[in-house]
């Protein structure tokens, strides 16, 4: 497959005013009429005779150009699309083509859903549709008219606002839509089906009054108010915190069973994964809960960045996705707790994104190069992309932030633009200059800060001195130094923050920004030495050295004002421990009798919040250890978290029981920052308490179960039963398949727990799952409830010693390669780490990737991961 570049981008030759769509929508012939009208690009300024619209896949009807049927010797069309020879400079292009949507199992372009017809364009699906320039800069203004049967498809949807509708011989019946707003074709959108919908209304600061609707399937309607309130809450705070405005009548979202990911922000028609709106306490688990917040909020403050500044070319991805989660974040921050938030943040981007950087699929928040954009979809270019607009943010500080996406939403709005138009309106707005910040965008890799103190009592003097280096990743050596703020705090013998006076007088003495690849920052008038608090918030993300003593950890976990750092010193502890257990070291004993202690005090502080205080008894995950080696030790890792998880649980088996009896009884179930912490704390507490092995613990989770307050608590008793061998284990595994195999989203859950478990029958359970009813391999979410937990979130039982996870993998992805090359991709990316494991095991996985690239007629998708992963 050919390699697309950054540095090739052209302006295209010719621009597309208007479209209009005709779609008569069939079970079986799908028609799709387009008009364009087009005209050569006055910003191309190179030699262009002839003009390609891209289309795949599309069974052409007829073509016409101004009115005239287009002679043979006027274009040709290949797999790639329609070339017009010799157009005019301006003229008027009709075309028909046939669709099978009704075959489409990409679920790119147009598919069916169950029983209604959906799009998903973005990011290269218009072309899938019909013959069109599909790339983000080439802005149009879209009109829509859908046709179709008016008892099967009621509901007929698309972008912008609703024109007129009427009902046609043949039972049949159409709407019109209108986008005011010139748009991409990657937010093109349309639905037909027989839904529901439930409404709400909202009124914009300017006084524009909004009708908002959820459509869903009829036995969901009663799980979309979470998802509505997640809405409204999210236009008000897009009003008060960035000035931005809705623009359209309507708001429509649409849930569907059958989506590659979560959702899709297509103008004023939202699509989403039904995962993403429908919940219901019995139904939706805390965590389900805060992902639809997210979620509705980030697709929602897309019609900002994204939808009316969108990107240039597909290099910019991150201008719109590293933004937006920025602004989704900080959105639940502002609803929930901000401090637990950050943690849940890092610890995602800790054990994804930075294992991504570390692998052979490293690439830049912008990348330089792809074969497939749909595989850039990734941790870096979302996360890392935040990670990135939250330092400029942090180095602005909250007024000139705010006055820099005021120039950006004033200057860019209805346009396409890049990344660096982006870190030019904060530099505008600062009058700073951030040439050397933009590397975060040039070069992969995570930078690594290692640091050291020295205090000199005579002078009353701190030194800090940091070394920065970032690693070689693809393609990329010997990086230059990248702009990297740290923000930190100096306690005193009591824990207590030091007053910061920094010798080079700095206005913010808490703020160091690490320009050079050795810098030494010094801290005057200081009567004791000091222990620094390092990187405090997770500032950049980075990893960081400090040889903390274990002592120095204890005492930064008990007292550091930074409540992120409260955490990560007790992060950095058990990793600590575990590692020894995992190196079977003689100090381990000694270490893990240190850290119960230390966890025990933690567990008995009064007044902790108990939604932090889950956060710190948390163990880090295997994964997450698995990167702190250089050769990950898979069963030693397991084995160790097992240990310690089991220690805990006997020795203060009595405590946390009584803490768990504490936290039990609730009254009617409520998502707030407090009723989740406690349910969140009560949960981790019967996993160190089952883990002790008492029986006491195991009736607790059977308890649990059937006690079935909520989904969170029930899913939660259920994943440990699951885990082990109680008699009660099949049976409440068949009870809850009876109970919901009708709720698709609740059958996932009970995939993913058997899944993910850590039974030696774990993988032979999973081949047979893919046999039950209720599992269908052309689903995503049943393709990641199965196959995915047990290759992403089952490390254990995925990487084991024979290779039969590695070989069940590769069956499984070369099988959905023909079906949904997507998603076949993204689950071979679990192979992608190989290089970190043993002799034995690199053998093996090698193997079966060169059975994947050796493949004939693989996708692109699959290809590149592949090929990539054996680089
Ligand atoms: N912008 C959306 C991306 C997306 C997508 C990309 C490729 C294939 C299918 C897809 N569905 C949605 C999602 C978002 O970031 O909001
Ligand atoms: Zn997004």
């Amino acid at each position: 497959p050919r390699t697309i570049y950054l540095k090739d981008y052209q302006p295209v030759p010719w621009v597309i005013r208007t479209v209009d769509l005709d779609f008569r929508l069939h079970e079986k012939g799908t028609r799709v009429i387009s008009r364009l009208t087009l005209e050569r690009n006055p910003a191309f300024t190179g030699q262009a005779a002839e003009l390609r619209l891209d289309g795949e896949g599309l069974k052409p009807v007829w073509l016409r150009l101004d009115g005239s049927e287009l002679h043979g010797d006027a274009y040709g069309i290949d797999d790639q699309g329609l070339v017009l020879f010799n157009p005019p400079e301006q003229f008027v292009l009709e075309s028909e083509v046939e669709l099978a949507p009704e075959k489409n199992t990409t679920l790119q372009g147009l598919y069916r859903s169950g029983s209604m017809f959906c799009t998903q364009c973005e990011a290269e699906g218009f072309r899938h549709i019909t013959w069109y320039l599909d790339r983000p800069d080439v802005m149009a203004r879209f009109k829509v008219r859908l046709e179709a049967d008016r008892d099967k498809y009621p509901v007929l949807l698309s972008n912008g606002n609703p024109l007129e509708r009427g009902e046609l011989p043949d039972n049949r019946h159409y709407a019109e839509w209108e986008d005011p707003h010139p748009k991409p074709s990657y937010l093109f959108a349309l639905v037909a089906g027989k839904l529901k919908y439930i409404e709400d209304s909202f009124e914009t600061a300017s006084g524009r009054p909004v009708r908002l609707r959820i459509y869903v399937e009829p036995e969901n309607i009663d799980k979309c108010d979470h998802a509505m309130q997640s809405l409204i809450r999210s236009m008000r705070w897009d009003e008060e915190k960035y000035g931005r405005e809705y623009d359209l009548d309507v708001f429509n979202i649409v849930a569907v069973n059958d989506f590659n990911m979560g959702a899709m922000e297509n103008k004023g028609l939202n699509i989403f994964n039904s995962k993403y709106v429908l919940a219901r306490p019995d139904t939706a688990t805390d965590d389900d809960y805060l992902g639809i917040e997210a979620v509705i909020a980030h697709e929602y403050f897309h019609n900002w960045t994204g939808n009316r500044i969108t990107c240039r070319d597909w290099f910019q991805l991150s201008l719109k996705e590293g933004f937006t989660v920025y602004r989704d974040q900080e959105f639940s921050s502002d609803m929930g707790a901000r401090g637990i938030k950050r943690i849940d943040d890092v610890r995602m981007l800790r054990a994804h994104q930075f294992a991504e950087d570390d692998s052979p699929m490293a690439h830049p928040v912008r990348p330089a190069s792809y074969m497939e954009i749909n595989n850039f979809y990734t941790v870096t270019v979302y996360e890392k992309g935040a990670e990135v607009v939250r330092m400029q943010a942090n180095l602005l500080g909250p007024e000139l932030f705010r006055k820099a996406t005021d120039i950006y939403f004033d200057r860019f709005d209805g346009q396409a633009v890049t990344t660096d138009d982006f870190v030019r309106c904060m530099e505008d707005a600062s009058g700073r200059d951030l040439t050397q910040f933009r590397h975060w965008y040039d070069y992969a890799g995570t930078p690594e800060l290692t640091v050291q103190g020295e205090y000199h009592p005579d002078e009353q003097v701190y030194r800090l001195q940091v070394r920065q280096s970032v690693p070689d990743t693809p393609g990329q050596k010997n990086k230059p130094p990248f702009h990297i703020p740290l923000v930190v705090g100096l306690l005193d013998s009591h824990g207590r923050d030091m007053p910061l006076d920094r010798s080079d007088g700095s206005a913010r003495p808490e703020l160091l920004e690490v320009m050079e690849k050795e810098q030494t920052f010094e801290f005057r008038n200081l009567p004791e030495a000091p222990v620094p608090s390092l990187l405090r918030g997770f500032s950049a993300p980075v990893k960081l050295n400090y040889p903390y003593s274990d002592a120095e950890l204890v005492f930064l976990m008990a007292h550091d004002s930074d409540g992120f750092n409260r955490w990560d010193a007790g992060q950095e502890l058990a990793q600590r421990v575990l590692l020894k257990l995992v190196e079977q070291a003689p100090e381990g004993a000694d270490m893990l009798a240190e850290f119960t202690h230390a966890f025990h005090r933690a567990l008995d502080a009064a007044h902790s919040d108990p939604a932090l205080l889950s956060e710190v008894l948390s163990l880090p995950s295997e994964s997450l250890l698995g990167e702190r080696m250089e050769v990950v030790d898979v069963e030693g890792i397991h084995a160790a978290r097992e240990q310690v998880k089991a220690h805990i649980g006997k020795r203060l088996h009595d405590d946390l029981l009584s803490h768990y009896r504490d936290l039990g009884e609730e009254g009617e179930y409520q998502v707030t920052p407090e009723t989740i912490g406690r349910r969140r704390l009560k949960n981790l507490l019967l996993t160190y308490l089952t883990a002790s092995g008492s029986r006491e613990a195991v009736d607790l989770c059977v308890q649990q179960y059937q006690a079935g307050h909520n989904m969170t608590d029930v899913i939660h008793a259920l994943t440990l039963v699951a885990d082990g061998d109680h008699p009660a284990r099949q049976e409440l595994l068949d009870d809850f398949a009876a109970r919901w195999h009708a709720d698709p989203l609740v059958m996932d859950k009970w995939f993913s727990v058997q899944a993910r478990s850590s039974r030696k029958d774990t993988l032979e359970r999973v081949m047979a799952l893919q046999e039950h009813p209720a599992f269908s391999i052309t689903n995503p979410n049943k393709v990641r409830a199965l196959i995915g937990s047990f290759a992403m979130g089952n490390p254990f039982c995925f990487h084991s010693a024979d290779g039969k996870g590695y070989t069940f993998l590769v069956d499984k992805v070369l099988q959905l390669d023909g079906i949904n090359p997507q998603i076949a991709a993204r689950l071979l990316r679990s192979m992608a780490r190989w290089r970190h494991y043993d002799k034995a095991r690199r053998e093996l996985a090698r193997g079966q990737l060169e059975r994947v690239a050796g493949q004939n007629g693989i996708s692109r998708d699959v290809y590149e991961v592949a090929s990539k992963s054996l680089q």
